[in-house]
C-alpha cells in the first residue's frame, strides 16, 4: 500500500524484560514513537517473576548486562560473579531510570489481541485495560521462558497448603521454617532453590522425574580489582561474546575431543569445571555433535558428582542415564548434590514410582507412599518459546492467526520474520539461538537488526516489510537440518516442546551458534534483506 495512514504510535513493544526495554530505548532513539505494554506490576521480565530462593543468572553478570552504552557498562558494579535475582532487578531499574524508559511503559497491562489491517499495513493492539492502540510496527518481547507450566496432576487443586510455582513466586518473603516442603521438578529452578529451601525447612521432599546435569557455579563476590580488570577489557570481552557459540567470551578447546590426548582432555574438563556452570557443555567443539565426544565429558562429570554424594543409592538416582550431557541446558548450582547428604532431605525418584495424585495433605506415589507436605513448590518450568506468544490472539493476513500458522510448530525466517505477519518482529524466539545464548546480548543483536530494517523500509519509501514464504520454508529446513546434525534432539527437552503434553515435537532454537547466527542475519541485511519483501 502507498497510503500512509496515521497511527497512534510508530511501534508497540510487548514485554518489559531485557529485550523489550532495549527495543523501547533503541527505537525511540531512532526517532520513533513507542509504547511498551507489560503484564507484570514491574519491569524485568523473568527477573520480575522468578523470585524463588536462590534465583540467580547462570551467565556471568559482567556478560549478562547491556553492551549498548559504554558509560552504562563502566559505571555499573556487579557484586558477584553470578548476579542474584534482586540485583538484576536493581540493574534493570537503574537502566530504565537512566534512559528515561518508564514514561513510555504501561505496567499491569496485558496485550490480548494484535490484529493486522491489511489495507494500511498497520496493527491494532488491544489490552485488558480496554485500551486500543494502532501502530505501524509491533515488537514481541514476551520472553521464551515466561509462561509457567502448571502440571495437570490429579488432585493438585485439592492440596490444602500453599502451591508456589517458581516462575510466579510471591513478592512477600516465604518462610519455610518448621514446614514440610515438597519440590516437584529438578531443572535449573529446582536445582537453585532446593539447597536454599533445605536450609530453612523442617523437611524437604524432592520429586525428581528426570535426573539432571548440574555444575557448581563457582560463584564468588567480585572485588574492585576483578571489576576493574573486566571493565578494562570490556570491548574485547564483548567482541568475543558476539562471535561465540553462546554469547560468553569463553572459547572451546582448540581441538576436537578425540584429537586431544587423555591428559589434555582431563585438563580441559578440569579447567571448565573450575570456570563453573553451563559452559562445561562446550568444553570441546564437538561435544554436542558427537556421542563419542560427549561420553568422556559425561564420565568426568559423573566422577565429580559421585564424589560429593554420601549414599551411592541416592547418587544412582541423581545421575542422568537418558540423555547426553548438555542436551538439556546444564544447570548451575551452589551445593545442589551435597544437599542430599542432609538428614532433612529425601529424594523421590518418580521413574521408579510416579506421582499418582495429590491430596489435601501431600503427594501419593505409585508405590503406595503418602508424602506428607505443608507447602508444595512447583519447579516445573515453562511452556517455552511459543507459550506466551500463543496467549495473544495475533491475527495476520486473511484473518489467519499465528496459532493457526504455528499449529504444527513455529515457522519463521531467521527467527525474525513470519510470512503473513508483516511489520511484526518476535524477539529471541523460535528460529533464533534464543535460550541457547546470553539473552541480553541476543536481545541487543535482534533489536539492532530490527532498528536497521525499519530504517531500510523508511529509506525506501515503503510502509511494510514481510518475510517471503519460500524464505521461511528454507529457514525452517535449515534449522531442522542443523538440529538433527547435533545431539540436542536426543533429549526430551523443552527445546522440543517435549515437556508440554500435546505440543508438536519441533526443535525450536537455531543450534548453529550465536556468532554464526549473527553473521547470517548481518549478511541478509547487507544483501538488501534478501528473503524479505518491501511492501
Ligand atoms: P525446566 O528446566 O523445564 O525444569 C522443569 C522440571 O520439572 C524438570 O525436572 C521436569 O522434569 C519437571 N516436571 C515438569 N512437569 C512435571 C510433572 N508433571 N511431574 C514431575 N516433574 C515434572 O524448568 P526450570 O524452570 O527449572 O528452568 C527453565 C530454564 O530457565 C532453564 O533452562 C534456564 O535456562 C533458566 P522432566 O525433565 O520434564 O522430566
Amino acid at each position: 500500500s502507498e497510503t500512509v495512514e496515521s497511527v497512534d504510535v510508530d511501534v508497540v513493544v510487548v514485554g518489559a524484560g531485557f529485550g523489550g526495554l532495549y527495543a523501547l530505548h533503541r527505537l525511540r532513539s531512532d526517532g520513533k514513537s513507542v509504547r511498551l505494554f507489560e503484564a507484570g506490576g514491574g519491569i524485568g521480565g523473568v527477573w520480575y517473576w522468578n523470585r524463588y530462593p536462590g534465583a540467580r543468572c547462570d551467565v556471568e553478570s559482567v556478560d549478562y548486562s547491556y553492551s549498548f552504552d559504554e558509560d552504562l557498562q563502566q559505571e555499573w558494579n556487579w557484586s558477584e560473579k553470578y548476579a542474584t535475582q534482586p540485583e538484576i532487578l536493581r540493574y534493570v531499574d537503574h537502566v530504565a531510570t537512566r534512559f528515561d524508559l518508564y514514561r513510555d511503559i504501561s505496567l499491569n497491562t496485558r496485550v490480548e489481541q494484535i490484529a493486522l489491517d491489511e489495507d494500511t499495513l498497520t496493527w491494532t493492539v488491544r489490552t485488558d485495560t480496554g485500551e486500543t492502540v494502532t501502530a505501524r510496527w509491533v515488537v514481541l518481547a514476551l520472553g521464551p521462558l515466561s509462561n509457567s507450566n502448571i502440571p495437570a496432576i490429579d488432585g493438585i487443586n485439592d492440596f490444602a497448603g500453599p502451591v508456589l510455582h517458581t516462575g510466579q513466586w510471591p513478592h512477600e518473603q516465604v518462610d519455610f521454617t518448621g514446614q514440610r516442603v515438597g519440590v516437584i521438578g529438578t531443572g535449573s529452578s529446582g536445582i537453585q532453590s532446593i539447597p536454599e529451601i533445605a536450609k530453612q525447612a523442617d523437611h524437604l521432599t524432592v520429586f525428581q522425574r528426570t535426573a539432571n546435569y548440574s555444575i557448581p557455579a563457582g560463584n564468588r563476590p567480585l572485588s574492585d580489582a576483578d571489576r576493574a580488570a573486566q571493565k578494562a577489557d570490556y570491548a574485547e570481552r564483548r567482541r568475543l561474546s558476539m562471535a561465540s557459540g553462546g554469547g560468553s567470551p569463553h572459547m572451546a578447546y582448540p581441538k576436537n575431543t578425540l584429537d586431544a590426548t587423555e591428559q589434555e582432555r582431563q585438563a580441559a574438563y578440569e579447567e571448565r569445571w573450575e570456570l563453573g556452570g553451563v559452559l562445561f557443555s562446550k568444553t570441546f567443539p564437538d561435544q554436542l555433535t558427537s556421542l563419542d565426544a560427549n561420553v568422556p565429558a559425561r564420565e568426568f562429570w559423573e566422577s565429580k558428582v559421585r564424589a560429593v554424594i554420601d549414599d551411592p543409592e541416592v547418587a544412582a538416582d541423581l545421575i542422568p542415564s537418558d540423555h547426553p550431557i548438555g542436551t538439556k541446558r546444564i544447570c548451575t548450582d551452589s551445593g545442589y548434590f551435597e544437599t542430599y547428604n542432609r538428614d532433612n532431605v529425601e529424594l523421590v525418584n518418580l521413574r521408579k514410582a510416579p506421582i499418582e495424585r495429590i491430596d489435601a495433605t501431600g503427594v501419593v506415589t505409585a508405590d503406595g507412599r503418602h508424602h506428607d507436605i505443608d507447602v508444595l513448590v512447583l519447579a516445573t518450568g515453562f511452556d517455552a518459546m511459543t507459550g506466551s506468544v500463543a496467549k495473544i490472539d495475533i491475527v495476520g493476513r486473511g484473518g489467519r492467526t499465528l496459532n493457526d500458522e504455528w499449529a504444527a510448530g513455529p515457522r519463521t525466517y531467521l527467527g525474525l520474520g513470519i510470512a503473513g505477519f508483516p511489520n511484526l518482529f518476535n524477539l529471541t524466539g523460535p528460529g533464533s539461538p534464543s535460550v541457547l545464548a546470553n539473552m541480553v546480548l541476543h536481545s541487543e543483536l535482534h533489536v539492532d537488526w530490527i532498528s536497521d530494517a525499519i530504517a531500510h523500509v523508511d529509506d525506501s519509501g515503503s510502509v511494510g516489510f514481510e518475510a517471503r514464504a519460500e524464505a521461511v520454508d528454507e529457514w525452517v529446513d535449515e534449522c531442522r537440518r542443523r538440529a538433527e546434525g547435533s545431539l540436542m534432539v536426543q533429549a526430551n527437552s523443552w527445546y522440543l516442546g517435549a515437556n508440554i503434553p500435546g505440543r508438536p515435537r519441533v526443535f525450536m532454537p537455531f543450534v548453529g551458534g550465536f556468532g554464526a547466527y549473527g553473521d547470517i542475519i548481518a549478511k541478509v541485511a547487507a544483501n538488501d534483506y534478501e528473503g524479505f519483501q518491501l511492501l
